[in-house]
């Protein structure tokens, strides 16, 4: 626990400080103040910048925005600039992105630029998602990344970032730098709210059991189309689920592997809760290639739990 100088409350806490007073490591907390500075400048491009296409198309084959392209030149810059990256990957670049800098290599990072980047012209809440491993070794399962953080950029700007030692939220301020204003989120309790990610007419039967029995059990449905602010609408109101399940037409699901879904996960454990693909815990899934695909059930252990009784049941 950081404690506070004289005449500072606990809340004007840095993110370096606070990461240093927790004795997390040099070259860790550089990662992660890189990706608070990156973020000052994707703020910008979000308020101000182009909501238009970039002409280009992901190797998924989707058709990428001027701002997916240019948060994640941004952070590929800060990243490069920190001189500890080994490997770099992001959701909107095909295979690994080369270390063209001098570094001494000891971290490798996964990031989703801007997820959710569909959602920016319609004014509703988007987040950049990193997971951070320590080697030059991306293709790992979740259970060794040794940091995990999102940036949520909504009416206020926050991150929330875990280094293996609890999940603390913290809020960027008027000099655009930010301060602590929780540590050690923990969810408690029943599901209050669910998230049900993709099209319900293709549910399977168990996932449509298991909706069922949450609004039967007075669980309210909160699904904002944004995985970052969905995940973090669970968290700090420390009790609920989010799901993108596997589909009728799509058994993997929609979201990713390394860049969205392991990092999730390791908060959401961090923070006491689960995540599963309705059958394994995601962290313990050995990814195949970069692009995998799972499906997911995220939140408080009793809700996952609980979804994948039903799907077990499905398929028995
Ligand atoms: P975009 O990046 O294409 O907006 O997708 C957002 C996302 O990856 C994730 O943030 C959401 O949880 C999920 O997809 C929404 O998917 P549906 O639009 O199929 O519900």
């Amino acid at each position: 626990m950081v404690s506070a100088e004289r005449g500072q409350t606990k809340f004007q806490i840095n993110l370096r400080r606070y990461l240093r007073e927790s004795d997390v490591d040099r070259d860790l907390t550089r990662i992660i103040c890189e990706i608070a500075n990156a973020s000052k400048y994707i703020i910008n491009a979000i308020r101000t910048g182009d909501l238009g296409v970039a002409g280009t198309s992901n190797l998924y084959g989707e058709q990428q925005l001027a701002l997916d392209v240019l948060s994640d030149r941004i952070i590929q810059k800060r990243l490069m600039h920190s001189g500890v990256i080994a490997n770099m990957a992001s959701e909107e670049i095909d295979g690994i992105i080369p270390v063209t800098v001098p570094t001494n290599g000891r971290y490798s990072v996964a990031f989703d630029p801007l997820d959710g980047s569909s959602l920016v012209d319609v004014n509703l809440a988007v987040g950049t998602i990193v997971s951070i491993y320590e080697g030059d070794n991306l293709l790992q399962s979740g259970r060794n990344q040794v940091a995990a953080l999102y940036v949520l950029y909504g009416p206020r700007t926050t991150m929330v970032v875990s280094t293996g030692n609890g999940v603390h939220e913290f809020a960027m301020n008027l000099i655009m730098e930010f301060d602590l204003v929780q540590e050690n989120i923990k969810l408690e309790g029943p599901a209050k709210i669910y998230a049900p990610g993709g099209l319900r007419s293709k549910y399977t039967e168990g996932t449509e059991k298991f909706v069922r029995s949450l609004e039967e059990s007075g669980t309210k449905l909160r699904y904002s189309g944004g995985f970052v602010p969905d995940i973090n609408q669970v968290l700090i109101k420390r009790g609920g689920v989010f799901m993108y399940p596997h589909l009728t037409d799509s058994p993997e699901g929609k979201l990713r592997l390394l860049y969205e879904l392991n990092p999730m996960a390791f908060l959401i454990e961090q923070a006491g809760g689960a995540a599963s693909n309705g059958k394994q815990r995601i962290l313990d899934i050995d990814p195949e290639n970069l692009a995998q695909r799972a499906p997911v059930f995220i939140g408080t252990k009793e809700a996952v739990a609980l979804a994948e009784q039903f799907i077990r049941e499905e398929e028995s």
